[in-house]
């Protein structure tokens, strides 16, 4: 995990000012006041996105502000209000106050707003001050001032992919390839001591953290090496790329290290030997064209795929990235999916469904159901335009225990109810 960190200063617009005006009628030198109000200044949200995982683009532009209002127009039109600006951040991202650091908020769950930077509001126009004592007033105000903000934007960085493979394959050459993190590159085994994320931007709006891990070897599992205590980095990524010298300028085989290397995975944890992976053979530009295609062959006939690159040159590295983004794509949907049967699997709880009195409540979507056929039936035929009907439904529910059920499910005053086929809201 590592942070990721931008500031940027929002702006709201300022309000329109109102305006000073007299009618003006024919064969009449001064009619009455007609100024209009100023319109209102935009306002700035902050709202979470979930398809946004970085600050990146944050680097880019920093500086948001939200249109002025207009000010006002004769015979007492108000100016128009300026529409309000919505800055799209990650979930998860904590926004503090960029000077005196206090937290603002915390952007927790996807399509959540917060307003950030009221807008001004427009000035009155001279119609608006105008009375019995003055009906020719000449006086009007300007439009308030937009709120300012200067903020920092923090966001905790989980990775969504693994770099791994053998000691001094090019790991850290493909980061520092792909993302802004320079890792310490060297020709010997363990340059790498610790994990380096880095964000991989494939255009401005779409992209992913990928991690270098340190280099494994056979036996990291018993501890040789550095042993195989950074696995556990992997423990929340997607997926995996896996790299392996397919130049074998160090006298081993691609292939051998890649079933070496899956099986320490498979002994340090079974779930992640089930981590979908994409193999990436290295250094291409240290052997000939025919050497490629035979260690390509020899992946194939495995059934595996193989991205053959060379992290130096930067060959074959966009096609891998763009197949990695793809991948990781489908992996989330997959993972969204998941997330959301689970969470049905929890809403549907079955009570006494047994005979005519029993019936069973369940959450769906943001509504509540009760079914069952004794409930139902009333429900049916109860003619609610009636004085009386409600409280005795309400009466009977109680007595069955439907209530106490739908408060158990989290059913509060106001929540929706569906019946029978018809929808009651609750009154607790
Ligand atoms: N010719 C060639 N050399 C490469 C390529 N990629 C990396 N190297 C070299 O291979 C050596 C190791 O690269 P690193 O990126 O440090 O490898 P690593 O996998 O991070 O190594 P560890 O951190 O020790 O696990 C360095 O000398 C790199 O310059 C490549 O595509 N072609
Ligand atoms: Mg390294």
């Amino acid at each position: 995990m590592f942070v990721d960190e931008a500031t940027i200063t929002v702006k709201a617009g300022d309000g329109g000012s109102g305006i000073i005006s007299f009618e003006h009628q024919l064969g009449q030198r001064h009619g009455g006041p007609d100024g209009g109000n100023g319109g209102k200044g935009g306002n700035v949200y902050l709202r979470a996105d979930r398809s946004i995982s970085t600050l990146l683009k944050f680097e880019k532009k920093n500086t948001f502000k939200a249109d002025d209002g207009e000010k006002g127009g004769t015979q007492e039109k108000t100016g128009a209000s300026a529409d309000d600006l919505y800055i799209d951040l990650p979930v998860g991202t904590m926004v503090y106050d960029g000077g005196t650091d206090e937290k603002i908020v915390d952007l927790k769950e996807e399509g959540q707003t917060f307003l950030i930077a009221k807008g001004g509001s427009g000035g009155r126009g001279n119609k608006a001050f105008s009375n019995s004592r003055n009906t020719a007033p000449r006086i009007r105000e300007r439009g308030g001032q937009g709120q300012e903000k200067y903020l920092r934007l923090e966001l905790q960085l989980l990775a969504d992919v693994g770099i791994v493979g053998f000691p001094n394959v090019g790991k850290s050459s493909l980061i520092s390839k792909i993302s802004a993190q320079r890792p310490k590159i060297g020709n010997y085994h363990f340059t790498t001591m610790e994990p380096h994320p880095g964000v991989v931007s494939l255009d401005e709006w779409n992209d992913f953290v990928a991690v270098d891990i340190p280099g494994i070897i056979k036996g990291a599992h018993k501890g040789k090496g550095l042993g195989d205590q950074f696995l556990r980095h992997l423990s929340r990524t997607k997926l995996l790329i896996h790299m392996v010298d397919i130049s074998g300028i160090e006298g081993r085989d691609p292939l051998e290290d890649w079933q070496i290397f899956r099986n320490e995975l498979e002994e340090y944890k079974s779930s992640l030997g089930d981590m979908p992976e994409i193999v990436a053979g290295n250094k291409i530009d240290l052997i000939e064209e025919s050497e490629i295609e035979r260690q390509v062959k020899k992946f194939n006939k495995e059934g595996l795929d193989i991205y053959p690159i060379s992290a130096a040159t930067g060959k074959g590295v966009d096609s891998l990235v763009k197949e990695t983004y793809e991948l990781l794509q489908k992996e989330r949907e997959r993972a969204e999916e998941r997330e959301k049967q689970e969470e049905s699997e929890d809403e549907y709880r079955v009570y006494r469904f047994k005979g005519e009195k029993g019936f069973r409540v369940f959450k769906q979507e943001d509504k509540f159901v009760v079914e069952g056929r004794e409930v139902e039936k009333l429900a049916e035929k109860l003619d609610f335009s009636t004085e009386d009907a409600p409280s005795y439904f309400h009466q009977r529910l109680e007595k069955q225990g439907v209530i106490s059920k739908l408060k158990e499910n989290g059913a509060q005053d106001g929540s929706i109810v569906l019946i029978g086929g018809k929808e009651f809201e609750l009154v607790l």
